[in-house]
């Protein structure tokens, strides 16, 4: 394995790209859904199984294991890999955006944000070099700058004082991260829905030489054909030669699109949340589990799939545990989801090398519209 971290584009179709990152802990095969292990775990799923779906890389979250157990307690354990075992590349998001989500009483300024836990209501102060410092500690392969994020629809003065924060912001995470051959940080792009302010965004960021660039501030309020214009605009500002990550998006429909644009990762809750939910993703289409549709349909999930949970339980069965509130209902609908998600990447990657994606794009689509009745 790589002792350096390193990204090569392996095959491009449109601005779709087929790339692999390689780095000590594995190699990640772009594009890539990182499945969100928030606080050291996927919800409801053992590693083992997240492994076997095909996930190169997963993402834990600052902000919520520095409150629990803490990143010093992880640190003295050996490191977030040991204590969750996983082995495998992680990617942890800064603590920025869930600290702006979840914490209560949150002030931002120069220095860092201020704010009281969701757990305990202890206030804790987190500067960009603390959260590189915590990203550290937890020894964490892809760490991500501080940022700030600003929920659509803001006032322009807003988007852009935030997007020149986190560029200050940048610039002290890359210096507290220093140089680290085997692992990155990666910068964000900011700028809400303005073009001018993305485009100023990613010039800047790209000037401080990075690993890799991510673009945050998307999937906040605004409509998805504006994600998209925002993404066609960033992405050919971002170098070329480096990984580009959407950060908490999506559904599996903006991920196509998003690598149409030329995006190679991607992370989101929605996948594990959703199958908690009751919601199942398939080949035919979403499926909510709680409808009474389902109480007599003796039919799987998907019957092609080679995921059990999706081939050999019945919608009955299934409709049935998360109408009782049972724990397997989550854990088979994660799985599904999962399951769901990391072979639809592996179709992207595989059109890509093909030169058929927009093609397979097409008909990925066609069959989420027929619809599975
Ligand atoms: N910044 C960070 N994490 C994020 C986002 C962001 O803008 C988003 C926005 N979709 C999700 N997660 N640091």
């Amino acid at each position: 394995m790589s002792d350096h971290f390193t990204f090569r584009v392996l095959a491009t179709d449109g601005l779709a790209r087929r790339g692999e990152i390689t780095m000590p802990r594995g190699t990640i095969r772009t594009p890539a859904f990182m499945p969100v292990g928030t606080a050291g775990t996927v919800k409801a799923m053992y590693m083992d199984q997240v492994r076997a779906l095909g996930t190169d890389i997963i993402l834990g979250n600052t902000y919520h294991l520095m409150l629990r157990p803490g990143a010093e307690r992880v640190a003295s354990l050996g490191g977030l890999h040991e204590f969750a075992r996983w082995p495998y590349p992680i990617l942890t998001d800064s603590g920025g955006f869930q600290v702006m989500s979840l914490a209560a009483l949150r002030k931002i300024r120069e220095d860092g944000v201020t704010f009281r836990s969701h757990v305990d209501g202890k206030v804790h102060h987190m500067s960009p070099e603390r959260s590189i410092e915590i990203q550290g500690l937890l020894d964490a392969d892809i760490q991500m700058q501080l940022d700030e994020c600003i929920a659509l629809p803001a006032p322009e003065r807003e988007i852009e004082r935030a997007m020149e924060l986190s560029l200050r912001w940048a610039e002290r995470c890359k210096t507290a991260f220093g140089d680290q051959p085997g692992k990155a940080m990666f910068g964000i792009v900011q700028g809400g829905d303005k073009v001018h302010l993305r485009l100023r965004s990613a010039e800047a960021l790209a000037a401080m030489e990075l690993k890799g660039y991510a673009v945050g501030g998307l999937a906040v309020g605004e409509p998805q054909a504006v994600m998209l214009e925002i993404l066609e605009a960033t992405c050919p500002a971002l170098p070329a030669d480096k990984p580009r990550y959407l950060m908490g998006v999506g559904t599996p429909d903006d991920i196509l699109k998003s690598v149409a644009r030329g995006i190679d990762m991607f992370d989101c809750v929605m996948p594990t949340r959703a199958g908690r939910h009751g919601l199942a993703f398939t080949r035919r289409g979403k499926i909510n589990l709680k409808n009474a549709r389902h109480a007599d349909d003796p039919r799987p999930l998907d019957e092609e799939s080679d995921c059990p949970a999706a081939r050999d339980y019945s919608r009955a069965y299934l409709h049935h545990l998360v109408k009782s509130g049972e724990a397997l209902g989550g854990m088979l609908l994660t799985w599904n989801n999962l399951a769901y998600y990391q072979s639809l990447m592996a179709d992207i990657r595989a059109a890509i090398e093909q030169g058929r994606f927009k093609e397979r794009v097409a008909e990925i689509q066609e069959e989420w519209a027929r619809g599975d009745l």
